[in-house]
């Protein structure tokens, strides 16, 4: 396909305070990296509770989230949006299942975690929930209008 023929998405891929304490944050970006996909936004922060309730606030109820939003907001995380095509199918294929022991070796989840509860990344799972979860962690202003110089190699 000629270089900005593919219809080009955004997804919210971060990665939680248990990635960043276990020095994965540089594997994590060299996978999304390597496959073609383009970095529009990053930053580390620590969320508040206020913003890791906000985030997980499609699981308020569960008998898991109130230790799920103490542990998001226990440390640093990197937050990022990524671009390209179908990059939010993508994400969750490099990321692996919900449960770490159920993930396939090869995805991140698989290769590197063994507790659903310290599952070392997050990334939408929809265009719906991307676009909501880019809106909550970045300003417009925080993601970078650029062309991609490797985007007529990669598409
Ligand atoms: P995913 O992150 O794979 O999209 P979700 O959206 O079902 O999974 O769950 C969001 C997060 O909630 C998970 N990443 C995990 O940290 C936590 N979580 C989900 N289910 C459980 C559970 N049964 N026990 C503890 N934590 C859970």
């Amino acid at each position: 396909a000629l270089a900005g023929s593919s219809p080009q998405e955004r997804t919210f891929i971060m990665i939680k305070p248990d990635g960043v304490h276990r020095g994965l944050v540089a594997d994590i970006i060299k996978r999304f990296e390597a496959k073609g996909y383009k970095l529009v936004g990053i930053k580390v922060l620590v969320p508040s509770k206020d913003l890791a309730g906000k985030h997980y606030a499609e699981h308020e109820g569960k008998p898991f989230y109130p230790g799920l939003v103490n542990f998001l907001s226990s440390g640093a995380v990197v937050a990022m949006v990524w671009e390209g095509k179908e990059v939010i199918k993508t994400g969750r294929t490099f990321i692996g299942a919900t449960n770490p022991l159920a993930s396939a070796p090869g995805t991140i989840r698989g290769d590197y975690g063994i507790d659903v509860g310290r599952n070392i990344i997050h990334g939408s799972d929809s265009v719906d929930s991307a676009q909501k979860e880019i809106a909550l962690w970045f300003k417009p202003a925080e993601l970078a209008e650029y062309e991609l110089i490797s985007k007529k190699w990669v598409y």
